[in-house]
């Protein structure tokens, strides 16, 4: 097998001739991973093979296997999943009809998957999830892999809590502008987590998704499946400090009051770009809330 030079930058489209030979390719057997192994010996950078290959029809890619180590142990469940949430864009939609107000839509980016909502959220809606949170705060607890339970985690120096999903008026209105604006069912959400940062505190590089090589991933996945796509809300920006970075393509976004950041990352893997934290906060208070969806209903 000898790659096709028809694309090795990231700033130009998929060509025909890229997209047939990756198609060939796949259709002859080779796997994703000797695609990238070719690529690479072919001169190919390595953000260029992961675009050329993120853009293969989805069947083509759930018929091949994983990309990385990791993900090949964990096999099926690095696969892309069928649907996938996330507002409709097509035509540019300066607005998304989330039901009870039109959301604008202030920047996309495709790879990794970000859309940037303003006035997502009234002042009324940030100011009544801080008070409402405000008293049941306590260090930050993080999904913890390897067992399936949960733990203090160094890498989140924030304070949080969970709402129902539900608990009361504003969540549940929240909540179905949410189902609207990202077209997936209110059931599929986890219940709303509000973080407060205080100066000093961040949020290290993670992903949102739970790692299938570790242990406790199958247990934490009979709850709804796997995480899909993230909201992040601001309901208070600090006044330095805080923004929500993704290190592998250089975004940083500046927290905005009433403001939302969706991303998505249809499969459990680096490839998607979904690697994002938190800064940390310079000074002044960061409040924000974040709705994870999930692949199926989360009970
Ligand atoms: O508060 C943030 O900016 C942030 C960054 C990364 C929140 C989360 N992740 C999260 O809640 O997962
Ligand atoms: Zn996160």
């Amino acid at each position: 097998m000898s790659s096709s030079n028809a694309m090795k930058s990231t700033q130009q489209p998929i060509s025909a001739d890229l997209r047939r030979w990756v198609i060939e390719q796949l259709g002859a057997g080779h796997t994703v991973e000797a695609l990238r192994q070719s690529m690479r010996q072919s001169g190919w950078r390595e953000d260029a093979i992961e675009v050329a290959l993120f853009a293969l029809p989805v069947a083509g890619r759930a018929a091949a296997p994983a990309s990385g180590a990791r993900a090949a142990v964990a096999g099926a469940q690095a696969q892309p999943a069928a649907r996938q949430p996330g507002p409709v864009l097509e035509g540019s939609a300066a607005f998304i009809d989330a039901g009870d107000r039109q959301v604008p839509v202030l920047m996309t980016l495709q790879h990794p998957r970000v859309v940037m909502f303003g006035g997502l959220l009234s002042d009324e809606e940030c100011d009544g999830l801080i008070a409402a949170a405000g008293e049941r705060l306590a260090r930050s607890l993080t999904v913890e892999t390897k067992t399936g339970g949960e733990t203090l985690n160094q890498d989140r120096t924030s304070d949080g809590m969970f709402f129902e999903r539900g608990e009361n008026e504003i969540v549940r209105r929240v909540e179905a502008r949410i189902a609207r604006l990202l077209n997936w069912p209110v059931e599929f959400g986890e219940g709303l987590q509000v973080l407060r940062y205080r100066p000093g505190a961040q949020y290290r590089p993670h992903y949102d998704y739970f790692d299938p090589a570790e242990p406790g991933t199958p247990t934490i996945l009979r709850r709804g499946g796997q995480r899909l796509g993230t909201l992040l809300m601001y309901l208070q920006a600090p006044e330095a400090g805080g923004g929500t970075i993704f290190p592998d393509v250089g975004l940083e976004v500046a927290p905005s009051r009433g403001s939302g950041l969706f991303f998505g990352y249809d499969r459990p893997d680096p490839g998607t770009r979904s690697l994002h934290g938190g800064s940390p906060v310079l000074a002044g208070e960061k409040w924000v809330a974040t709705k994870w969806l999930r692949e199926r209903e989360f009970k």
